[in-house]
Protein backbone atom coordinates (compact mmCIF):
# COMPACT_ATOMS: atom_id res chain seq x y z
CA UNK A 1 0.00 0.00 0.00
CA UNK A 2 2.57 2.53 0.93
CA UNK A 3 4.79 1.59 -2.52
CA UNK A 4 1.21 2.40 -3.99
CA UNK A 5 0.80 5.95 -2.61
CA UNK A 6 4.34 6.40 -3.17
CA UNK A 7 3.97 5.79 -6.66
CA UNK A 8 1.00 7.61 -7.73
CA UNK A 9 2.64 10.33 -5.74
CA UNK A 10 5.48 10.38 -8.23
CA UNK A 11 3.47 9.79 -11.07
CA UNK A 12 1.73 13.00 -9.95
CA UNK A 13 4.64 14.56 -9.81
CA UNK A 14 6.04 13.57 -13.41
CA UNK A 15 2.97 14.30 -14.75
CA UNK A 16 2.26 17.35 -13.92
CA UNK A 17 5.52 19.24 -15.30
CA UNK A 18 4.60 21.51 -18.37
CA UNK A 19 0.73 20.74 -18.49
CA UNK A 20 -1.73 23.28 -19.70
CA UNK A 21 -5.00 24.07 -17.96
CA UNK A 22 -6.85 21.93 -19.59
CA UNK A 23 -4.36 18.91 -19.46
CA UNK A 24 -4.58 20.03 -15.31
CA UNK A 25 -8.26 19.24 -15.37
CA UNK A 26 -7.63 16.19 -16.99
CA UNK A 27 -4.98 15.47 -14.80
CA UNK A 28 -7.15 15.97 -11.94
CA UNK A 29 -9.63 14.09 -12.73
CA UNK A 30 -7.28 10.95 -13.66
CA UNK A 31 -5.92 11.53 -9.74
CA UNK A 32 -9.23 12.61 -7.57
CA UNK A 33 -11.95 12.19 -9.66
CA UNK A 34 -14.61 9.66 -9.10
CA UNK A 35 -12.88 7.40 -10.48
CA UNK A 36 -9.57 8.65 -10.29
CA UNK A 37 -6.10 6.59 -9.04
CA UNK A 38 -6.30 8.54 -5.43
CA UNK A 39 -10.44 7.38 -5.08
CA UNK A 40 -9.24 3.84 -5.67
CA UNK A 41 -7.11 3.93 -3.00
CA UNK A 42 -9.90 4.95 -0.43
CA UNK A 43 -11.89 1.77 -2.28
CA UNK A 44 -8.83 0.00 -1.54
CA UNK A 45 -8.67 0.65 2.16
CA UNK A 46 -11.90 -0.92 2.91
CA UNK A 47 -10.22 -4.29 2.39
CA UNK A 48 -7.33 -3.38 4.81
CA UNK A 49 -7.91 -4.75 8.49
CA UNK A 50 -8.91 -1.81 11.07
CA UNK A 51 -5.16 -0.57 11.98
CA UNK A 52 -3.86 -0.48 8.63
CA UNK A 53 -7.06 1.42 7.28
CA UNK A 54 -6.06 4.74 10.06
CA UNK A 55 -2.79 4.41 8.68
CA UNK A 56 -2.90 4.65 5.31
CA UNK A 57 -6.35 5.99 5.54
CA UNK A 58 -3.98 9.25 6.69
CA UNK A 59 -1.37 8.95 4.40
CA UNK A 60 -3.88 8.87 1.10
CA UNK A 61 -5.77 12.23 2.32
CA UNK A 62 -2.71 13.70 3.11
CA UNK A 63 -1.81 12.42 -0.87
CA UNK A 64 -5.07 13.65 -1.85
CA UNK A 65 -4.01 17.21 -0.21
CA UNK A 66 -0.81 17.04 -1.78
CA UNK A 67 -2.39 16.56 -5.39
CA UNK A 68 -5.18 19.42 -4.43
CA UNK A 69 -2.74 21.91 -3.57
CA UNK A 70 -0.55 21.45 -6.10
CA UNK A 71 -3.10 21.70 -9.04
CA UNK A 72 -4.58 24.73 -7.55
CA UNK A 73 -1.20 26.62 -7.57
CA UNK A 74 -0.29 25.26 -10.74
CA UNK A 75 -3.79 26.30 -12.18
CA UNK A 76 -3.33 29.95 -10.67
CA UNK A 77 0.64 30.29 -11.79
CA UNK A 78 -0.85 29.19 -15.63
CA UNK A 79 -4.10 31.52 -15.09
CA UNK A 80 -1.25 34.61 -14.09
CA UNK A 81 0.91 33.70 -16.86
CA UNK A 82 -2.14 33.68 -19.46
CA UNK A 83 -3.24 36.88 -18.38
CA UNK A 84 -0.71 38.27 -18.44
CA UNK A 85 -0.09 37.20 -22.09
CA UNK A 86 -3.23 38.61 -23.20
CA UNK A 87 -2.70 41.80 -21.25
CA UNK A 88 0.22 42.29 -23.50
CA UNK A 89 -1.09 41.27 -26.89
CA UNK A 90 -3.98 43.41 -26.10
CA UNK A 91 -1.75 46.55 -25.50
CA UNK A 92 -1.89 49.53 -27.55
CA UNK A 93 0.93 52.21 -27.53
CA UNK A 94 -0.90 55.36 -27.17
CA UNK A 95 2.53 57.15 -28.07
CA UNK A 96 2.66 55.60 -31.47
CA UNK A 97 1.69 58.89 -34.11
CA UNK A 98 -1.62 57.86 -35.45
CA UNK A 99 -2.58 56.79 -38.56
CA UNK A 100 -3.58 59.74 -41.09
CA UNK A 101 -7.53 59.17 -42.57
CA UNK A 102 -7.23 60.47 -46.20
CA UNK A 103 -9.85 63.63 -45.79
CA UNK A 104 -11.45 65.22 -48.70
CA UNK A 105 -11.83 69.47 -49.05
CA UNK A 106 -14.45 71.80 -50.41
CA UNK A 107 -12.78 72.74 -54.41
CA UNK A 108 -11.38 75.94 -54.47
CA UNK A 109 -14.40 77.08 -56.40
CA UNK A 110 -16.75 76.01 -53.75
CA UNK A 111 -14.10 77.87 -51.31
CA UNK A 112 -14.08 81.21 -53.49
CA UNK A 113 -18.17 81.20 -53.58
CA UNK A 114 -18.02 80.90 -49.91
CA UNK A 115 -15.98 83.60 -49.16
CA UNK A 116 -17.83 85.81 -51.63
CA UNK A 117 -21.13 85.27 -50.10
CA UNK A 118 -19.44 85.55 -46.90
CA UNK A 119 -18.21 89.14 -47.55
CA UNK A 120 -21.58 90.43 -49.34
CA UNK A 121 -23.35 88.52 -46.47
CA UNK A 122 -21.58 91.18 -44.02
CA UNK A 123 -22.45 94.00 -45.80
CA UNK A 124 -26.05 93.07 -46.27
CA UNK A 125 -26.74 91.77 -48.78
CA UNK A 126 -29.00 88.14 -49.25
CA UNK A 127 -27.46 85.46 -51.69
CA UNK A 128 -29.99 83.94 -54.16
CA UNK A 129 -29.66 81.14 -56.12
CA UNK A 130 -31.86 80.10 -59.30
CA UNK A 131 -32.32 77.54 -62.20
CA UNK A 132 -29.26 77.01 -64.86
CA UNK A 133 -32.18 76.22 -67.62
CA UNK A 134 -34.21 79.19 -68.03
CA UNK A 135 -36.26 81.08 -70.73
CA UNK A 136 -35.22 83.25 -72.78
CA UNK A 137 -37.00 85.97 -71.02
CA UNK A 138 -35.16 85.83 -67.96
CA UNK A 139 -31.55 84.88 -69.91
CA UNK A 140 -32.03 87.87 -72.40
CA UNK A 141 -35.28 89.82 -73.14
CA UNK A 142 -36.38 90.95 -69.77
CA UNK A 143 -32.20 92.34 -69.58
CA UNK A 144 -32.87 94.51 -72.56
CA UNK A 145 -31.55 92.39 -74.93
CA UNK A 146 -34.30 91.80 -77.72
CA UNK A 147 -34.40 88.89 -80.31
CA UNK A 148 -32.17 90.47 -82.53
CA UNK A 149 -29.79 92.95 -80.50
CA UNK A 150 -25.79 92.34 -81.61
CA UNK A 151 -25.68 91.27 -77.26
CA UNK A 152 -27.34 87.89 -78.40
CA UNK A 153 -24.32 87.28 -81.00
CA UNK A 154 -21.88 88.30 -78.12
CA UNK A 155 -22.73 85.93 -76.33
CA UNK A 156 -23.12 81.79 -78.05
CA UNK A 157 -25.52 80.16 -76.24
CA UNK A 158 -26.40 76.29 -75.84
CA UNK A 159 -30.51 75.96 -76.36
CA UNK A 160 -31.90 73.16 -75.19
CA UNK A 161 -35.44 73.92 -77.03
CA UNK A 162 -36.36 77.02 -78.76
CA UNK A 163 -36.83 79.86 -76.46
CA UNK A 164 -35.13 77.50 -73.16
CA UNK A 165 -31.41 78.06 -72.95
CA UNK A 166 -28.75 77.09 -70.08
CA UNK A 167 -28.36 80.12 -68.83
CA UNK A 168 -25.11 82.74 -70.02
CA UNK A 169 -25.00 84.78 -66.79
CA UNK A 170 -26.75 84.81 -63.61
CA UNK A 171 -29.03 87.97 -63.89
CA UNK A 172 -31.45 85.97 -64.63
CA UNK A 173 -31.92 85.04 -61.15
CA UNK A 174 -31.78 88.60 -60.00
CA UNK A 175 -34.79 89.51 -62.47
CA UNK A 176 -36.94 86.72 -60.39
CA UNK A 177 -35.71 88.00 -57.51
CA UNK A 178 -37.55 91.47 -58.35
CA UNK A 179 -40.34 89.79 -60.09
CA UNK A 180 -40.77 88.59 -56.43
CA UNK A 181 -39.35 91.11 -53.81
CA UNK A 182 -40.30 94.72 -53.82
CA UNK A 183 -37.15 97.08 -53.11
CA UNK A 184 -35.32 97.50 -51.31
CA UNK A 185 -33.05 94.70 -52.84
CA UNK A 186 -29.79 94.07 -51.77
CA UNK A 187 -28.92 90.86 -53.06
CA UNK A 188 -25.87 88.56 -54.74
CA UNK A 189 -26.85 86.30 -57.31
CA UNK A 190 -24.75 83.24 -57.45
CA UNK A 191 -24.00 80.12 -59.71
CA UNK A 192 -23.14 78.62 -63.06
CA UNK A 193 -23.40 79.86 -66.43
CA UNK A 194 -23.23 78.16 -69.59
CA UNK A 195 -21.20 79.76 -73.02
CA UNK A 196 -20.38 78.12 -76.25
CA UNK A 197 -17.06 79.64 -75.68
CA UNK A 198 -13.84 78.37 -77.58
CA UNK A 199 -11.22 76.78 -74.89
CA UNK A 200 -8.06 78.50 -73.74
CA UNK A 201 -6.18 79.94 -70.74
CA UNK A 202 -9.23 81.83 -69.53
CA UNK A 203 -12.26 80.11 -71.36
CA UNK A 204 -14.29 77.50 -70.23
CA UNK A 205 -17.85 76.00 -71.75
CA UNK A 206 -18.75 76.06 -67.43
CA UNK A 207 -18.15 78.80 -65.62
CA UNK A 208 -19.49 80.69 -62.45
CA UNK A 209 -20.68 84.19 -61.89
CA UNK A 210 -21.28 85.94 -59.12
CA UNK A 211 -23.64 89.19 -60.05
CA UNK A 212 -24.69 92.02 -56.89
CA UNK A 213 -27.82 93.90 -57.59
CA UNK A 214 -29.56 96.68 -55.46
CA UNK A 215 -32.75 98.12 -55.82
CA UNK A 216 -33.66 101.33 -53.48
CA UNK A 217 -34.58 105.23 -53.42
CA UNK A 218 -31.53 107.19 -53.86
CA UNK A 219 -29.24 104.71 -55.55
CA UNK A 220 -26.18 106.00 -56.82
CA UNK A 221 -23.32 105.08 -59.05
CA UNK A 222 -21.34 105.92 -55.81
CA UNK A 223 -22.83 103.33 -53.93
CA UNK A 224 -21.40 100.96 -56.24
CA UNK A 225 -18.44 102.13 -56.38
CA UNK A 226 -18.34 101.96 -52.60
CA UNK A 227 -19.85 98.70 -52.13
CA UNK A 228 -17.08 97.25 -55.20
CA UNK A 229 -14.19 99.11 -53.17
CA UNK A 230 -15.33 97.19 -49.84
CA UNK A 231 -15.54 93.77 -51.30
CA UNK A 232 -12.18 94.09 -53.17
CA UNK A 233 -9.99 95.20 -50.56
CA UNK A 234 -12.21 92.40 -48.42
CA UNK A 235 -11.28 89.81 -50.90
CA UNK A 236 -7.82 90.63 -51.89
CA UNK A 237 -6.44 93.01 -49.49
CA UNK A 238 -6.55 96.53 -48.35
CA UNK A 239 -4.48 98.16 -50.29
CA UNK A 240 -6.00 96.87 -53.76
CA UNK A 241 -8.28 99.64 -55.38
CA UNK A 242 -11.41 99.05 -58.14
CA UNK A 243 -11.22 101.35 -60.98
CA UNK A 244 -14.01 101.90 -63.35
CA UNK A 245 -14.11 102.51 -67.01
CA UNK A 246 -16.82 103.73 -69.35
CA UNK A 247 -18.62 100.54 -71.21
CA UNK A 248 -21.61 99.21 -72.45
CA UNK A 249 -24.15 96.67 -71.55
CA UNK A 250 -27.65 96.34 -72.40
CA UNK A 251 -29.03 96.43 -69.12
CA UNK A 252 -27.26 98.86 -67.40
CA UNK A 253 -26.64 102.82 -68.17
CA UNK A 254 -24.16 103.79 -67.55
CA UNK A 255 -22.26 101.00 -67.62
CA UNK A 256 -18.31 100.51 -66.48
CA UNK A 257 -15.54 97.88 -67.10
CA UNK A 258 -14.27 97.42 -63.19
CA UNK A 259 -10.58 96.41 -62.70
CA UNK A 260 -8.76 95.91 -59.46
CA UNK A 261 -4.57 97.20 -59.23
CA UNK A 262 -2.80 93.54 -60.31
CA UNK A 263 -2.08 92.03 -57.22
CA UNK A 264 1.10 90.48 -58.53
CA UNK A 265 2.81 93.98 -59.56
CA UNK A 266 1.23 96.06 -56.96
CA UNK A 267 0.12 98.59 -59.96
CA UNK A 268 4.15 98.95 -61.17
CA UNK A 269 3.27 96.73 -65.17
CA UNK A 270 4.48 92.71 -65.23
CA UNK A 271 3.14 90.36 -67.64
CA UNK A 272 -0.11 89.21 -65.80
CA UNK A 273 -1.83 92.49 -66.52
CA UNK A 274 0.05 93.17 -69.65
CA UNK A 275 1.87 96.03 -68.73
CA UNK A 276 -1.04 97.83 -67.51
CA UNK A 277 -1.41 97.78 -64.04
CA UNK A 278 -4.73 96.19 -63.86
CA UNK A 279 -6.91 93.46 -63.78
CA UNK A 280 -10.17 93.19 -65.68
CA UNK A 281 -12.80 91.50 -63.05
CA UNK A 282 -15.90 92.11 -64.99
CA UNK A 283 -19.02 94.90 -65.93
CA UNK A 284 -21.00 96.80 -63.75
CA UNK A 285 -23.74 99.58 -63.85
CA UNK A 286 -26.96 101.14 -63.42
CA UNK A 287 -29.40 99.18 -63.97
CA UNK A 288 -31.29 100.08 -67.56
CA UNK A 289 -34.73 102.10 -66.67
CA UNK A 290 -36.25 99.17 -68.89
CA UNK A 291 -34.98 96.48 -67.01
CA UNK A 292 -36.75 98.14 -63.96
CA UNK A 293 -39.77 98.75 -65.86
CA UNK A 294 -39.70 95.24 -67.43
CA UNK A 295 -40.17 93.52 -63.74
CA UNK A 296 -43.21 96.50 -62.64
CA UNK A 297 -40.05 98.50 -60.54
CA UNK A 298 -40.68 102.68 -61.73
CA UNK A 299 -37.88 104.19 -62.69
CA UNK A 300 -39.11 107.17 -61.46
CA UNK A 301 -38.78 105.70 -57.67
CA UNK A 302 -35.95 103.34 -57.30
CA UNK A 303 -32.28 103.37 -58.88
CA UNK A 304 -30.75 100.29 -59.35
CA UNK A 305 -27.01 99.60 -59.54
CA UNK A 306 -25.38 96.09 -60.31
CA UNK A 307 -22.24 94.09 -61.09
CA UNK A 308 -21.27 90.90 -62.78
CA UNK A 309 -17.97 89.43 -61.34
CA UNK A 310 -16.60 85.70 -62.68
CA UNK A 311 -15.99 83.55 -59.94
CA UNK A 312 -12.96 81.87 -61.82
CA UNK A 313 -11.12 84.85 -62.34
CA UNK A 314 -11.24 85.81 -58.41
CA UNK A 315 -10.05 82.68 -58.14
CA UNK A 316 -7.21 83.01 -60.46
CA UNK A 317 -5.86 85.89 -59.33
CA UNK A 318 -6.47 85.43 -55.26
CA UNK A 319 -4.72 81.77 -55.56
CA UNK A 320 -2.34 82.37 -58.45
CA UNK A 321 -4.19 79.92 -60.68
CA UNK A 322 -3.00 80.17 -64.13
CA UNK A 323 -5.06 78.29 -66.45
CA UNK A 324 -8.95 78.19 -65.82
CA UNK A 325 -9.05 74.51 -67.18
CA UNK A 326 -7.42 73.26 -63.53
CA UNK A 327 -10.80 73.87 -61.86
CA UNK A 328 -12.48 71.20 -64.09
CA UNK A 329 -9.63 68.31 -64.32
CA UNK A 330 -9.97 67.38 -61.07
CA UNK A 331 -6.21 66.66 -60.41
CA UNK A 332 -6.09 65.91 -56.95
CA UNK A 333 -2.22 67.11 -57.05
CA UNK A 334 -4.02 70.76 -57.79
CA UNK A 335 -7.09 70.27 -55.85
CA UNK A 336 -5.22 69.63 -52.85
CA UNK A 337 -2.97 72.23 -52.65
CA UNK A 338 -6.19 74.08 -51.65
CA UNK A 339 -7.02 72.46 -48.19
CA UNK A 340 -7.90 74.84 -45.54
C1 LIG B 1 -19.92 90.77 -67.20
C2 LIG B 1 -20.96 91.80 -67.09
C3 LIG B 1 -22.61 92.66 -65.65
C4 LIG B 1 -24.70 93.16 -64.66
C5 LIG B 1 -23.73 92.24 -65.00
C6 LIG B 1 -27.09 93.21 -64.12
C7 LIG B 1 -28.13 92.45 -63.67
C8 LIG B 1 -29.38 92.97 -63.70
C9 LIG B 1 -29.59 94.23 -64.17
C10 LIG B 1 -28.51 94.93 -64.62
CL1 LIG B 1 -30.68 92.06 -63.19
N1 LIG B 1 -27.27 94.42 -64.57
N2 LIG B 1 -25.84 92.67 -64.07
C11 LIG B 1 -24.50 94.49 -64.92
C12 LIG B 1 -23.35 94.89 -65.56
C13 LIG B 1 -22.39 93.96 -65.93
O1 LIG B 1 -21.68 91.68 -65.95
O2 LIG B 1 -19.43 90.53 -68.25
N3 LIG B 1 -19.55 90.14 -66.10
C14 LIG B 1 -18.53 89.15 -66.06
Amino acid sequence: MKDKIEQIKMEFEEKIKGKSLKEIKELETYFIGRKGKVTELFKMLKTLPKMQRREFGAEINELKQFIEKNISEQVATLERKEKIRKLKEESIDVTLPGIKLHTGNLHILSQTILEVEKIFLSMGFDVMVGPEIEKDYYNFEALNIPEFHPARDMQDTFYLAKKILLRTQTSPIQIHAMEKYKPPIRIIAVGRCYRRDAVDSSHFPIFHQVEGLVVDRKVTFANLKGTLAEFTREMFGKDVKVRFTPSYFPFVEPGAETSITCVLCGGKGCPVCKYTGWLEMGGSGMVHPNVLRGVGIDPEVYQGFAFGWGIERIAMIKYRIPDIRMFYQNDLRFLKQFKG
